[in-house]
């Protein structure tokens, strides 16, 4: 497997995903802005999208949208996926509203010539959507339970915007959260990668 990535970007996600689940992968830096990658390869052939992420699979196939990148991971791992009925349900529900309700609300914040009213609005709307998982944190170590699943390396990189891009106060639980995660062996690997450490 191949992650085609650019550092600090969502892509952020299925890297610390892929590092925390063992499998074995290589990673191929996209230059966004040519289009090519860092081993030479035509990103636009690549992924005709044009953003990251996308993971190419041994069979030569493509695999694009951090849902179904993350998804796949944890489904070929065995691991990073909650257990029980509803584990499975309750991942692609997360994973949903990371990727629409709080991933796409950072858009003011890449986006050239955004205005200051646009920011103001986007970081309130933010700070709305963060509080659901403020609660749903509380007392437990992982957002999704005990276990740790992809969910987590998703939203630890929108934390991580809200921290470096918007400089969004965060509460408590999800500041101790964020903390915790940083620390883990598979996510600073994954910093580390990217250059971000
Ligand atoms: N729907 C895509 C969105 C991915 C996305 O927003 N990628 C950004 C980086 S975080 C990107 O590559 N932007 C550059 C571009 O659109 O040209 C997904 O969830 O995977």
């Amino acid at each position: 497997m191949k992650l085609y990535y650019t550092p600090g970007a969502c892509s952020l996600a299925d890297h610390i995903a892929l590092t925390e689940s063992g499998l074995s992968f290589e990673a191929d830096k996209v230059d966004l802005k040519d289009k090519t990658t860092e081993n030479g390869g035509d990103y636009a052939a690549i992924n005709p999208k044009g953003y990251v992420p996308a993971l190419g699979l041994d069979d030569g196939g493509v695999l694009t949208e951090n849902v179904a990148i993350l998804t796949y991971i944890s489904d070929r791992s065995g691991r990073l996926m909650p257990g029980g009925d509803l584990g499975r349900y309750r991942l692609l529900e997360a994973l949903a509203y990371i990727s629409t309700e709080l991933h796409k609300g950072f858009a003011p914040f890449f986006k050239p010539g955004s205005s200051d009213e646009d920011k103001a609005a986007a970081r309130k709307t933010l700070g709305n959507r963060f509080a659901l998982f403020e609660e749903q944190i509380d007392g437990q170590e992982f957002i999704l339970g005990p276990e740790m699943s992809v969910a987590d390396c998703y939203l630890f990189v929108m934390l991580f915007w809200a921290k470096g891009k918007v400089d969004l106060d965060l509460p408590p639980n999800l500041t101790s959260y964020f903390d915790r995660l940083s620390k883990r062996e598979g996510v600073r690997k994954a910093l580390s990668e990217e250059g971000l450490d």
